[in-house]
């Protein structure tokens, strides 16, 4: 499982003008982060948009929704009708709400509403960082009329998800993981009409992203595809430079009813070479394996001297930790030589010599480029006897952000924040001078 870091879009821009380098990635909430007084706020910006995915504006006012005062339901909108609509909304009532034709608004919710003549509300997040990340939207039906909207996600304008709220209070969902974004991408959630005219068009929306900071080889596996993200399982006849992915898999039989998932080639009739994950919930010895923990990754050389070999392929080009430990794991005592290559080149070389007894591998601050291969391989070792050779493998690869990318666009964003922000309060005290 990728594990997100969490932080504030605050602290990401506290930290920009500190102008260090942090060793966190972030959460972002559409909802949390909300602001009545900021557009863009922090990565976020509320806007329009006549076609959704090709052109956006910002909305340029803000105001509480007069319909349900003294209850304060912040307003961004576009003053196309004198509703107004299209806006982007939120309510700051501490219970559920039902008022001016929304209904059931829970506490802390976003409400985007299209405009009279196909206009889309759109909730945009622009990338602070690149990196990848988890994206999580859920559109629902908060009109009182019964909601009829089409919603959508696009990436830089390509749709990521399409779908249609119908009725009120039935969510539509979408969830992405390991989605890789450039700093000043844009992610945007949209809102239209239905194709069916504009009233009682309310539509709830959380959405959330994080950005992903590692990824661990074990609780990544995948019994059924090969490459699963950026791991891919294989061999290779000289360790590090030729490659072959697995395209065999089953359930190891001699283990059988427990269930060690198994990528191989039938090079033997063991089969070996294989890469294997325990599926088993408690430590477990069988088929020749001995004290497997749970989740645990099995590397096997081949009969003929071949590696098998765990690939990580960089996803972008950035900075990672990476930490890889390779252990005997068969009764009759492993004896492998274990590596780990960059694009071929040595980065480390070891052996495994004992069951239970593990050789570490560990290298922080490290430069990786998009499409980087980095290999973690097993041979048949020094007795040239690949019997007996089961290893264990654990690797975890952390990201360390890319910090130069984030800079301008999180000053951007700051620097947009701040000329709004001095606009609004201009335009205060104009208001406070007219009213005095
Ligand atoms: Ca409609
Ligand atoms: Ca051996």
């Amino acid at each position: 499982m990728r594990q997100p870091l969490r932080s504030t879009g605050t602290v990401v821009l506290s930290i920009v003008f500190a102008n260090v380098v942090p060793a966190v990635a972030a959460e972002w909430n559409a909802a949390n982060d909300f602001s009545s007084t900021s557009n863009p706020s922090g990565p976020w910006t509320y806007g329009w948009s006549t076609n959704p995915g090709v052109d956006f504006s910002p909305y340029g006012h803000e105001a509480p929704y007069s319909a349900c005062l003294p209850t304060v339901i912040d307003q961004w909108y576009e003053p196309l009708t004198v509703d107004p609509v299209p806006h982007l909304s939120h309510s700051t009532s501490p219970t559920a709400l039902t008022c001016g034709g929304f209904q059931d608004v829970v506490p802390d919710e976003l409400l985007l509403h299209p405009g009279p003549t196909g206009e889309h509300s759109v909730l945009r997040w622009t990338a602070p960082y690149t990196g990848l990340v988890d994206v999580d939207a859920s559109f629902v039906g908060r009109a009182l009329g019964g909601t009829t909207t089409d919603v959508h996600v696009f990436h830089n304008g390509s749709s990521l998800f399409s779908g249609n709220v119908n009725g009120t209070g039935v969510p539509t969902s979408f969830q992405l993981q390991g989605r890789y974004v450039r700093a000043g991408d844009t992610i945007d959630f949209t809102v239209g009409d239905g194709s069916n005219g504009y009233l009682s068009d309310t539509t709830g929306l959380s959405a959330s992203i994080s950005l992903v900071n590692s990824w661990v080889a074990a609780t990544e596996f995948s019994s059924v595809n090969n490459p699963s993200g950026p791991w891919t399982y294989g061999w290779s006849t000289d360790s590090g430079v030729a490659f072959s992915t697995y395209v065999n898999e089953a359930p190891y039989s001699a283990c059988l009813p427990t269930v060690i998932d198994q990528w191989y080639e039938p090079i033997s009739v063991d089969p070996t070479p294989h890469l294997s994950h325990s599926a088993s919930p408690t430590p477990v010895s069988c088929g020749g394996f001995t004290d497997l923990t749970p989740d645990e990754l099995l590397l096997h050389p081949g009969p003929g001297g071949e590696h098998s070999v765990l690939r990580w392929t960089a996803p972008f080009t950035g900075v990672v930790d990476i930490d890889a430990s390779f252990v005997g794991r068969a009764p009759g005592g492993t004896t492998t030589d274990v590596h780990v290559f960059q694009n071929g080149l040595s980065l480390f070389s070891g052996n495994v010599s004992e069951t239970g007894v593990p050789t570490n591998f560990h290298v922080s601050s490290h430069h990786v480029a998009v499409n980087d291969t980095i290999d973690f391989t097993v041979g048949y070792g020094a007795d040239g006897n690949y019997v007996s050779d089961t290893t264990g493998l654990s690797v975890t690869i952390a990201i360390l952000n890319d910090i130069p990318a984030m800079s301008s666009v999180g000053l951007a964003f700051v620097s947009v924040g701040l000329v709004l922000c001095g606009a609004w309060v201009l335009r205060r005290r104009a208001q406070e001078q007219q009213q005095g």
